[in-house]
């Protein structure tokens, strides 16, 4: 079977409904099957706007969203976004076990499903130690979990669904070095195409290309070494 997830963006512009400037502008880029995609830019130049285009929160209103090569306008809602694992900036859990979180989106995962994902999320040990582990309530009544836990529980969430396209909108912020890079040796694992905002430029060193965003615009495209080459800004914010 081939390896399904390729997204593709062909000049890209979008607005969000109620407003008249575009958030972006002429965004293309391609993300093969099972590649790693970093993105990078300052706050508001449109990360969460573009990854939001390919499970279709919003449309496109100029170019084209491509997964598989099928404009994903074209496709039906729930095909679509039964093949994406999203997970948002802002990370919501709800009061309730953790196997209940982490199966939120998959009501029908079984426990070593459930676990699974929670291995490859570097979450799993940290749920051994709660007092119920995988029953353990969380949220507003129950144990409070770290930033960086919240969000490998998060990852966790996603994981659990087997996407073939992963999106992660700088989720992995809180984590330390160590464990991002844990995290995304096991997602490469996964061969799923992995979209990661990211403001750190360690986590940009599995990626097969770096996006730089500025202003709803793409920058500069490529990989570390020809950014490093061709990019003076990804120059400096890699010796920053
Ligand atoms: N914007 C809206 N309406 C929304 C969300 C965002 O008008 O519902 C604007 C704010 C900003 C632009 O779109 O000028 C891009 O926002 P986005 O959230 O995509 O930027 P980001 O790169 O994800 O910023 P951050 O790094 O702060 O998450
Ligand atoms: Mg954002």
């Amino acid at each position: 079977r081939p390896l399904k997830g390729a997204v593709e963006f062909r000049q890209v512009g979008f607005r969000y409904p109620d407003s008249d400037v575009n958030v972006l502008s002429d965004i293309s880029f391609s993300a093969r099957a099972g590649e790693t995609l970093a993105i990078m830019g300052s706050t508001g130049s449109g990360k969460t706007s573009l990854l939001g285009l390919i499970p279709r929160l919003y449309e496109a209103d100029e170019g084209a969203v491509l997964v598989d090569g099928i404009d994903n306008r074209k496709m039906e809602l729930e095909t679509l976004r039964r093949q994406i694992g999203y997970v948002p900036q802002e990370i919501m859990l709800f009061s309730g076990t953790v196997a209940e979180n982490i199966s939120w989106g998959k009501r029908d995962a079984s426990l070593d499903e459930i676990k699974d994902a929670a291995k490859r999320a570097q979450i799993h040990e940290t749920i051994m130690k709660l007092p119920l582990q995988y029953d353990t309530v969380i949220g507003q009544k129950g144990v409070n979990l770290s930033g960086g836990q919240k969000q490998r529980l998060s990852i966790a969430r996603a994981l659990v669904r087997k996407p073939a396209i992963l999106l992660l909108d700088d989720c992995t912020s809180a984590l330390d070095v160590r464990t991002e890079s844990a995290l995304l040796a096991e997602l490469k694992d996964l061969s799923c195409t992995i979209l990661l905002v990211t403001q750190k430029i360690s986590s940009t060193a599995n990626a097969d290309t770096i996006l730089l965003m500025d202003d709803g615009r793409l920058l500069a495209s490529g990989s570390h070494h020809e950014l490093m080459q061709n990019s003076l800004l990804y120059q400096r914010i890699y010796e920053s």
